[in-house]
């Protein structure tokens, strides 16, 4: 039996075409699709994303596993059963191997997909809010591994900053200290994902896609084998500012502690209450923020191959 073999991914042939003539490619995750985001939503947002990246004249790859098989560019079949099936695992490093050898449908999280992506040689990546430092993390030991794997993958993460349920301050801590630049997207503030601001103030900003392309060879030229994250505000027509969702975040973080919701569960149940809470509104949030995120990694993508 060749073990080896579980680890290889299949990538369509117009994927492969498009890595091979230049044309920019965008890698897009899947753990938004089965346990972020609540049917329909999933599906549509999934969808959308992809045309967007289209209309920019990049290639999107949604990236996932089915049946133990890494697929890098998930087809429409396989993008719907992502977003029903109920036994779809949320993957992350820890248990990618075991997802592959265990012939189990997974949905790749930040961390996952630039492991992926990076090993088809794909180098960006649009998402919603990486994950990072919990609140109350020097208790639950709680760091998303989507902070490790970006001091890993050099691929560059397009995102709406961290997720705002997180502790931000120790968020960019943590990736200080792992070497991976902020970027502010055409901002000088790190955004708070359903929020453009944090009061978090960055000390780099580009305010095109070129210059997010030199700053990344320039990186990679250092030697340095990371990621390059770089945080877009939400637009304003979306947002909801931090005030007005500081007091549902806070409701949903003591409903997830008196309720003993823990480990990987934790970011799906905050998201999903955040959503009831506010009717709604912090989905049409999200799902702003991702089809803008779709969109500057899709410029940005261009960027590299010109
Ligand atoms: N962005 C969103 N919604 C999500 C995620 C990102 O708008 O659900 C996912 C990503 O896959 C990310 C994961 O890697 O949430 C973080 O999960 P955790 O906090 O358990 O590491
Ligand atoms: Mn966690």
């Amino acid at each position: 039996m060749n073990h080896s073999s579980l680890a290889r991914f299949s990538l369509s042939p117009a994927l492969a075409r498009a890595l091979t003539s230049g044309t920019g490619v965008v890698a897009l995750e899947s753990t938004v699709i089965a346990h972020g985001l609540p049917a329909p939503h999933n599906l549509e947002l999934a969808r959308e994303c992809e045309s967007i990246v289209q209309e920019q004249g990049a290639a999107p790859a949604t990236i996932g596993i089915i049946a133990g098989h890494p697929v890098i560019g998930l087809d429409e079949a396989q993008l719907q059963e992502m977003a029903s099936r109920q036994d779809v695992a949320k993957v992350n490093l820890s248990n990618l191997a075991q997802t592959l050898a265990g012939q189990k449908w997974g949905a790749t999280t930040v961390a996952a997909t630039l492991c992926l992506a990076h090993r088809a040689g794909l180098q960006v990546f649009a998402t919603g809010g990486i994950g990072g430092v919990h609140r109350g993390a020097s208790n639950s030991f709680d760091i998303s591994a989507d902070l490790t794997a970006l001091s890993r993958f050099p691929v560059i993460t397009v995102c709406a900053g961290a997720k705002a349920i997180l502790d931000l301050p120790k968020t960019m801590e943590m990736l200080e200290t792992l070497g991976v630049p902020v970027i502010g997207y055409q901002t000088d503030e790190l955004p708070a994902f359903y929020s453009r601001k944090s009061g978090i103030k960055l000390d780099i900003r580009a305010d095109d896609p070129f210059q997010v392309a030199t700053l990344a060879q320039t990186h990679w030229e250092l030697g340095n084998t990371g990621a390059i994250l770089v945080v877009a505000p939400v637009p304003e027509t979306d947002q909801i500012p931090a005030d007005e969702i500081a007091e549902v975040i806070e409701e949903a973080l003591s409903a997830a502690d008196s309720q003993g919701i823990s480990g990987k569960a934790v970011t799906p149940f905050l998201l999903a209450r955040i959503a009831e809470k506010t009717a709604g509104r912090s989905l049409q949030a999200n799902l702003a923020l991702l089809k803008n995120n779709a969109r500057i990694a899709a410029q940005i993508a261009k960027a590299m191959v010109e």
